[in-house]
């Protein structure tokens, strides 16, 4: 069947016409997807009230898109101690902070009691805070320098109070460009079977995918296809984020930025691909607040949150070092013609502004 007529009805697009998307243009993309997210939630974009929590940025790999860790061209390492963490946590609390997204470096120095101890806290003493923790790539690191299984890592985090896991560390999962850009992390298969382990479980999570650095647009399908096979099988994921990669302070050379309309295309397509993930996130850090807005008429549906601290990509240049705040979140879907709604890290509406 044509690819057009399959849009028009809603229809499965499978493996080998997904391919094809990135052929039409940007504004047939953006009328289906844009139908699709109608559908689903109507004009209500979705947020929450967050806070990021990166606690050391010394790390035993190297990633050469990353401009986080520390290395030559970012010589400032550090580990937070768990007082700083509680400290961070507290003010959070009283900004109304609802949800904490605890990622960092993998650090041998931080084994899993450091983690386990920090998340047992953090929910003594303020039981209503969601934790969302640990990426993939943080649970294969431990797993392997300290001995234990994936399931022993989930155990553990499940027991001391991490509630659902985000999406990162999936990067590409072509496993070509993946030795190129991140040799030595974790392979997209155990990314994968992390992901399948933890909805197991019962839990949710999300799913990333970095993108505008030196893969092609194949890569992105094929990996947007390997988490809606995953997703077929669980249905654990909640949301599904394209990074766009931000170029500043790292060790992937000559990349030219993207350019919106393929950002936009990139959003779409996931929107119309990803036909069993609820949620499709444009994460303003790396899209710019004003981009994750214009996404929103191109299937995307949630901004991810205020993040008040973001260490990761405003290391490699993104504007959002300090977060934003809920009036400015409100005034941009306001004057959007949207609906602002705050939601829980599981996409419980809570209140709409
Ligand atoms: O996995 C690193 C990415 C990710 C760069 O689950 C970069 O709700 C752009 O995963 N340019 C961590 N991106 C952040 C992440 C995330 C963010 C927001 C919400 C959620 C969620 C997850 O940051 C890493 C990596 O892919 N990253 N360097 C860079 N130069």
């Amino acid at each position: 069947m044509n690819i057009i007529k399959k849009l028009e009805n809603g229809e499965r697009i499978d493996k080998h016409e997904a391919y094809s998307l990135y052929e039409l243009d940007l504004f047939t993309l953006g009328k289906f997807a844009f139908k699709q997210r109608v559908k689903r939630f109507g004009k209500k974009v979705f947020f929450n009230i967050n806070r990021h929590i990166n606690p050391t940025n010394i790390c035993a790999d190297i990633c050469k898109f990353c401009a986080f860790s520390a290395h030559r061209k970012n010589p400032n390492p550090y580990k937070m101690s768990h007082e700083e963490i509680l400290q961070i946590v507290g003010n959070s609390v009283k900004n109304g902070v609802k949800e904490v997204h605890i990622v960092s470096a993998h650090n041998v120095q931080s084994g899993w009691e450091w983690y386990l101890e920090i998340f047992k806290k953090i929910k003594e003493q303020y039981p209503q805070i969601h934790i969302k923790a640990l990426t993939a790539a943080e649970i294969d690191f431990l797993s392997r320098s300290c001995g234990f299984s994936y399931e022993e890592v989930i155990d553990k985090m499940i027991e001391y109070g991490v509630d659902s896991m985000p999406g990162g560390g999936a990067e590409i999962f072509d496993e070509d460009i993946r030795k190129r850009i991140c040799n030595g992390k974790v392979s997209s298969e155990n990314w994968l079977k992390i992901h399948q382990i933890w909805h197991e479980h019962g839990r949710q999570s999300n799913a990333t995918m970095l993108f505008g650095h030196i893969e092609s647009r194949e890569h992105r399908i094929d990996h947007m296809l390997r988490i809606r096979d995953l997703q077929d099988k669980t249905n654990g994921f909640n949301a599904f984020i394209p990074l766009v990669y931000q170029t500043q302070n790292n060790y992937l050379k000559d990349i030219k930025f993207l350019g919106s309309s393929e950002i936009l295309k990139t959003i779409a397509i996931a929107r119309l691909l990803l036909d069993n993930v609820a949620h499709i996130k444009a994460y303003w850090a790396t899209s710019t607040l004003n981009l994750a807005m214009i996404a929103q008429e191109f299937g995307a549906d949630d901004l991810d949150g205020t993040i008040e601290k973001e260490s990761i990509q405003s290391a490699a240049g993104a504007n959002s070092a300090n977060g934003t705040n809920l009036k400015t979140f409100c005034e941009l879907i306001r004057s959007s013609g949207f609906l602002p709604v705050e939601r829980d890290s599981l996409y419980n509406e809570i209140k709409i502004y």
